[in-house]
């Protein structure tokens, strides 16, 4: 029911110990589910002040009762998730490839609501996990609604939906222990992955800053699967689906994400809460990958297989649209929570694939919302139901409420068109492409999808070498959890399939004498495949500072010029300041006036910024040099490649936190005129040459 918050409402409490609720002009009164109103909501019903509880007491039961089944399952994967609403809109007509309402008419609106989420973790647990990341889209359309429930990276571990249970099992926590919690970096995920060869293309880009990324509004999304366009003429093309962040991606470094989660464990939802609440509307393009059976029959893998992706530069990616979420949710549980996503919630227009993994999750998710939300009619949830007509004679179960009126609840009936309720139509009804299909039933895997190594090193050898060593970084670190030497040693012989050179930087990051023999490969790898500059965060940067976010940390006597240059600066790009100060209560400025802080040091670290402006006084500085959280602050800073603007002021902290000979270029002066220099100097988000020169 809606109320006043708490704060607003008065709340006197008697000498006694009673309270007495003032109910009177706007604020309703707290009645029970069944709408009588309640006198006392402090003291439950009892025989004598300090006699046994009354079983009578209805208002006491039935609060306790409905707290007592405030849970509802959780996700069994992707279960700590965020979503918020917002809107597709089409740039052009597509109706030449694909009937489908939302690309029917440039300037076509779709409402949509998306939920983002990381796979391995419980929902209580870190936004920061190693991890792939839920990119899953409801669209609302006028035909009905159409669920892309993708991920941030554009393959899978495994080929057959049938393994699905068993990876989940290998990289949640392990059944005795119940430990780690949301993380990859244990003995079982390790000892599945490395007796899974399809894995090793996935296992590249989790290794990589993709599985680690800033905030999802600077994430790439992905439909993973190959889908059908068909066009109203019943003409298929195939396509795969791409979510673009208009902002560009980026990602942190491990160490900033271990961090992160310390400092703040919903830093990601924080993220997404605080953009849209200021207006700053995260923004993705959906751009597509058309191709036909030509195409499929000639490409050197096959489409059908979800751990491999078919490069930018082989089927450029036509941006068709774009996705603007500018809507907080209004309750987390009766949204984000009951949110049900589907892959067979298609629409006209649309079709599937044979990919063996898309046809198991067509049967997986549904069946899962049964469970979760405890019966069949999860759609009259609002977050669920569609914003189109819906007939039909599907009735009754838990919670139904929106049962058919009138008399037929089945057909064909002879009640009349008045009476007798909804009929087919073949016409504009949804009809699967007729593809032909032929074979033998058995278990079998495919031929085409035999090699496991090409394009687990075409993705590695289309980074960077900044992102090369991260990738080396991220399977030293995680192996070095692993405990049976025998399983680290089996993950490296399927390295040396991908590359000699990460595979030798990991054998050394282990410290194993000795170089295993490669894994055996049902097919070896092939080095010609082109390096694709798509595949990197760092080669795809948007040149642009905006929806970032710098931390200044300021004393008593910090000149307040500065940071007003430096704050119109941030404003102009469409990025913020944030002050960190010694107490929250904020600092007195060089010109007397009051700077409000919006962290304390060490509430506030520089992991959660993107830029960090270093503007204590003279005295300032030297009193936070003795403060661990300050040191910390530029410390990490530095250590995680992050431009530094800094005052003279900031001399004795430098030189405390041990970086004071290091001044490079990523460290900048600032002043006046130069503050709108420097924003433009974060465009290009860290300085990683630091990184390389600390080797
Ligand atoms: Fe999922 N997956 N999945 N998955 N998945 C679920 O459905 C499943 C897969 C993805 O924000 C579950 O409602 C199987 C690939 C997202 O609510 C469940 C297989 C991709 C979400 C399920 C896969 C995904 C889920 C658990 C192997 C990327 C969160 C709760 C074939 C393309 C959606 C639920 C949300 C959730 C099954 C593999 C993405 C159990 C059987 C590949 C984004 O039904």
């Amino acid at each position: 029911m809606k109320n006043k918050s708490f704060a607003d409402q008065k709340v006197p409490v008697a000498p006694g110990g009673e309270v007495h609720q003032e109910a009177g002009g706007d604020v309703p009164v707290l009645t029970t589910q069944q709408g009588v109103r309640i006198s006392d909501d402090q003291n439950s019903l009892r025989i004598g002040s300090r006699g046994p509880g009354a079983l009578e007491d209805l208002h006491f039961r039935e609060k306790l009762f409905h707290f007592d089944h405030e849970r509802i399952p959780e996700r069994v994967v992707h279960a700590r998730g965020y979503g918020a609403h917002g809107y597709f809109e089409a740039y052009e007509s597509l109706s030449d490839v694909t009937a489908a309402d939302p690309f029917q008419k440039k300037g076509r609106k779709t409402p949509a609501f998306v939920r983002f989420s990381t796979v391995a973790g419980n929902k209580g647990s870190v936004d920061l996990a190693r991890d792939v990341r839920g990119f899953a889209v409801k669209l609302y359309t006028q035909e009905g609604n159409w669920d892309i429930v993708g991920n941030n990276i554009p393959v899978f571990f495994i080929q057959d939906a049938i393994k699905f249970p068993d990876l989940i099992h290998a990289a949640k926590q392990e059944p005795d222990s119940d430990f780690p919690q949301a993380q990859t970096a244990h003995d079982n995920f390790w000892d599945f992955i490395s007796l899974m060869p399809e894995a090793m293309h996935m296992v590249m880009w989790i290794m990589s800053d993709r599985a680690i990324p800033r905030s999802f509004r600077f994430m790439e999304g992905f439909g993973v699967h190959t889908f059908r366009f068909v066009n109203a003429k019943g003409k298929s093309t195939f396509v795969k689906f791409h979510w673009k962040p208009k902002l560009g991606m980026q990602s942190v470094v491990w160490n900033e994400a271990v961090k992160i989660n310390g400092a703040d464990p919903d830093f990601h939802r924080r993220d997404l809460w605080n953009a849209i609440q200021s207006g700053e509307f995260p923004e993705w393009e959906l751009g597509v990958q058309l191709f036909d059976q030509a195409f499929a029959d000639s490409f050197d893998f096959d489409v059908l297989d979800a751990t491999k992706l078919i490069p930018e530069e082989l089927v450029p990616v036509r941006r068709v649209g774009r996705l603007v979420l500018d809507r907080c949710v209004d309750n987390f549980f009766a949204e984000t929570e009951q949110a049900a996503f589907c892959t067979n919630n298609i629409i006209p227009g649309v079709d599937f694939s044979n990919d063996p993994l898309l046809q198991g999750r067509n049967f997986s998710y549904l069946d899962t919302q049964l469970k979760r939300l405890g019966g069949p009619n999860f759609t009259h949830i609002p977050i669920n139901a569609p914003k189109c007509p819906m007939h039909h004679f599907q009735q009754d179960g838990h919670m139904a409420m929106h049962n058919p009126k009138g008399r037929a609840n089945y057909e064909p009936n002879s009640w009349g068109s008045a009476e007798g309720g909804p009929r087919e139509c073949p016409e504009t009804g949804f009809r699967s492409f007729p593809a032909e299909e032929a074979g033998r039933k058995e278990r079998v895997r495919s031929e085409t999808f035999a090699d496991h190594y090409s394009q687990a090193r075409q993705f590695y050898i289309s980074q960077t070498e900044t992102e090369q060593r991260h990738m080396a970084e991220a399977l030293v670190f995680e192996l070095s959890k692993v405990q049976q030497p025998a399983i680290r040693t089996r993950v490296v012989s399927h390295l040396l399939n991908i590359d000699d050179g990460l595979a030798g930087a990991v054998c050394k990051g282990l410290g194993l004498r000795e170089k295993p023999k490669p894994a055996p490969a049902a097919r070896k790898t092939r080095r010609d495949l082109e390096i694709s500059p798509a595949l990197s965060i760092l080669l795809n940067r948007a040149d642009t500072f905006r929806g970032r976010k710098v931390g200044a940390l300021v004393t008593d006597g910090v000149d307040r010029k500065l940071v007003d240059a430096l704050r119109r600066a941030l404003k102009k790009e469409g990025a913020m300041l944030e002050i960190v100060a010694p107490t929250v209560g904020g600092v007195e400025a060089s010109d007397g006036s009051r700077l409000e802080a919006d962290e304390k040091i060490g509430g506030g670290p520089s992991v959660v910024y993107d830029a960090v402006a270093i503007l204590p006084s003279k005295e300032g500085g030297e009193e936070i040099a003795g403060m661990a959280p300050a040191r910390d602050f530029v410390a990490d800073a530095f250590a995680h490649a992050k431009f530094i603007a800094y005052s003279d002021g900031a001399a004795p902290l430098f030189e405390k936190a041990g970086v004071v000979s290091d001044l490079d270029d990523g460290c900048v002066k600032l002043t006046v005129a130069g503050a709108g220099a420097f924003v433009q100097t974060c465009r290009k988000l860290r300085f990683w040459e630091r990184e390389q020169n600390a080797g």
